[in-house]
């Protein structure tokens, strides 16, 4: 979205403008008593919906209520975060082990909950890694990150993580063209040579466990957006590309000769099933697969070495381009799964595709010509209308099932709602300022909760006190139960939140995880009780088997350790209460505290450098003698011959 911060600034008019609504609406009232309580949520009361709005650069996942934008969490996925010790931990590094090694943070863009027959159904939600392509698989009942896949053969994991409607595949495209398999090779000869792929990744119904089914191998382009085709068009997967140039270099001016670019329409069933009967080629390949496992409470990393890859000209009718004007951004598809918009980001235009029409023009084979093979379709034959908005570079729609559509205008700072079918304007509202995403609940599946839509901004400017050159990104609800739009809120995010999902409260609220059962925990370190605590020497290695419960540690007192040892504290809490977490920290250490969750265990590694006795406490407080949980690890030189002492508080 950077390109788009340079145009913005030319149009300061707009912003000017925006920010001039502003004023006439706070004086008009437009934050009058009606609109407070729209979004009042009482002390005590709770939010109607859930919403996840991603992180961008974050790397994270974080969630909110709606209509309150009140923060609940967030939830870690492609970062360290200490405030849980996730990616510090013993038992979760594994879980950001990729190709290129550990890597502790990644730009993650777009999230999707899973779906049964096109209906949010509430199990997962998942998130693309852009910058060393990923996804990650969020458990929606303990809202934890539980699997992250590595993409290879693709750069900028961009048009994902959107899944089909029985959440068969979550999918993953390249954003920027590579040479496939990775070589090295002068970058003046990407045109024709280097390559897009999109990748199908398939979902286990029963745990969610994502395997890399296939990879279609694409001509060199952008590959942008997607969304899946649902209802009619279940079965098919829409990608928007932009650069059909092929340039490499001035992007900004050389991506946009072509008068149009493509939306590549795939139909997956039909490779599924060339690839079920034996087809595709096996490419050897180096990718991580991270899996934690809830019962052990640890993550495992298996490396894989083959993806199984399809040239889409073996498969005759599985892949079409449908023109789309200007550098298409957003593509997405109605809750019917008859319309596909493509948003071209440098027009004032929305063109929307008909699936029953190309459909059509695929059976008549009305082409207009190929690219690389790949048979092209006439613009006007698959065009189901054109949104005449008067809007500036739109980026996304989404839709409430109600039969309209509500889209983003970056550049002209506003969302405006059409029709579908008719394609007029119904209404349109300025944002604060230059738009994103938008979300409304299920508003990506073909039952959406259309009465809110949130709006995430890139700028924020005067929206809040300021905080230095830098602001937190702002998002704005609008009330879009009633014929016009109605803003209602402004509340600042975490990150940059592009996408987002949302859904009612109810489907998740009631089987939200509130404690680990201590009798399912199978981690091999655990205590089972606090008088099994114990501490056992291993060469340079010390395992510390330890226990929590308020207010003590056991042991809390441990002598013994010497320079140069290795000492892992594992930490079993013995809690079994809705929200008691403890924490545990030592002086000296090099990674970060540790939170740890009623019946779960977590490990954290210390190697003392300096004699002395050095203390470890709780980091949460957990009770009114928090305070008094603590103890000391004496450190011996490491030429002492001290023998391992420790009290368990007899
Ligand atoms: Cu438009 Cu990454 Cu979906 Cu940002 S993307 S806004
Ligand atoms: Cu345990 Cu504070």
């Amino acid at each position: 979205m950077k390109i788009y911060k340079k145009l913005i600034m030319s149009m300061g008019a707009v912003l000017v403008l925006a920010s001039c609504g502003q004023q006439n609406q706070n004086s008009n009232g437009a934050l009058s008593s009606s609109a407070a309580e729209k979004v009042y949520v009482a002390p005590g009361e709770q939010d109607e919906y859930y919403a996840f709005l991603s992180g961008g650069y974050s790397g994270n996942l974080t969630v909110y209520g709606l209509p309150s934008g009140r923060m609940f969490k967030e939830i870690p996925v492609f970062s360290q975060f200490p405030t849980s010790g996730y990616g510090y931990s013993e038992e979760t590094k594994p879980m950001l082990t990729t190709s290129h090694g550990f890597v502790p943070w990644d730009d993650a863009h777009h999230p999707d909950i899973s779906q049964t027959n096109g209906e949010l159904d509430g199990r997962w939600i998942f998130i693309n890694g852009n910058n060393t392509p990923r996804i990650a698989r969020i458990s929606l009942s303990t809202f934890e990150t539980e699997e992250i896949i590595e993409v290879p053969n693709s750069a900028g994991n961009h048009s994902s993580s959107f899944i089909t409607e029985n959440t068969e595949y979550v999918v993953a495209g390249t954003r920027f063209s590579v040479p496939i398999p990775q070589r090295d090779m002068p970058i003046n000869e990407y045109k024709s040579n280097f390559k897009g792929s999109l990748s199908f990744i398939s979902v286990d119904p029963e745990h969610g466990h994502m395997d890399l089914k296939f990879q279609l191998l694409m001509p060199g382009f952008n590959y942008d957006l997607s969304h899946p085709g649902r209802g009619k068009s279940h079965g098919w997967f829409f990608f928007t590309t932009y650069n059909t140039e092929e340039a490499h270099t001035l992007q900004e001016v050389n991506a946009s000769q072509n008068d149009k670019d493509f939306i590549a329409a795939v139909n997956w069933k039909k490779i599924e099933e060339y690839v079920n009967n034996g087809g595709g080629t096996k490419m050897p390949a180096n990718y991580a697969h991270n899996v934690y496992d809830e019962s052990t409470h640890m993550a495992t990393t298996t490396m894989k070495k083959e993806v199984l890859t399809v040239d889409p000209l073996k498969v005759p009718g599985a892949v079409f381009f449908l023109p789309t004007p200007k550098s298409p951004h957003g593509c997405d598809v109605d809750p019917t799964g008859q319309y596909i918009i493509g948003n071209g980001k440098l027009s004032a235009d929305l063109t929307v595709h008909s699936f029953d029409k190309m459909i059509a023009a695929i059976e008549g084979e009305k082409f207009d010509g190929e690219a690389y093979g790949i048979p092209i379709l006439k613009f006007e034959d698959v065009l189901a209308g054109q949104v005449k908005s008067g809007g500036l570079g739109p980026l996304h729609t989404e839709f409430d099932g109600k039969g309209n559509a509500y889209t983003t205008f970056f550049i002209s700072s506003e969302v405006v709602k059409w029709k579908l079918g008719t394609w007029e304007v119904i209404d349109r509202k300025p944002t604060y300022y230059s738009v994103g995403h938008l979300m409304i609940p299920g508003g990506n599946s073909r039952k959406p909760f259309g009465k809110y839509v949130v709006a995430m901004n890139k700028i924020t400017k005067d929206r809040y006190l300021p905080t230095g050159p830098e602001m937190e990104h702002s998002a704005q609800i609008y009330d879009i139960s009633g014929e016009k739009m109605e803003l209602i809120y402004d509340f600042p995010t975490h990150g940059e939140p592009h996408y987002a999902a949302g859904c009612p409260a109810e489907l998740l609220a009631p089987k939200s995880k509130k404690i680990y059962r201590l009798d399912e925990n199978k981690h091999p370190y655990a205590v089972t009780s606090p008088t099994g605590s114990k501490v056992v020497r291993e060469g340079n290695e010390v395992h510390v088997y330890m226990s929590t419960i308020r207010s003590h540690f056991t042991p809390d007192n441990i002598e013994g350790i010497k320079v140069g040892d290795k000492v892992y504290f594992h930490i079993t809490n013995h809690e079994q209460d809705f929200d008691v977490p403890h924490g545990f920290s030592i002086l000296g250490q090099n990674t970060s505290e540790l939170l740890i969750m009623p019946g779960q265990t977590k490990t954290s590694v210390w190697e003392p450098k300096q004699v002395g006795v050095w203390p470890f406490y709780c980091t949460d407080f957990c009770s009114a003698l928090h305070q008094e949980m603590q103890g000391y690890v004496r450190v011996s030189p490491a030429n002492s011959n001290m023998e391992l002492k420790w009290s368990l508080g007899e």
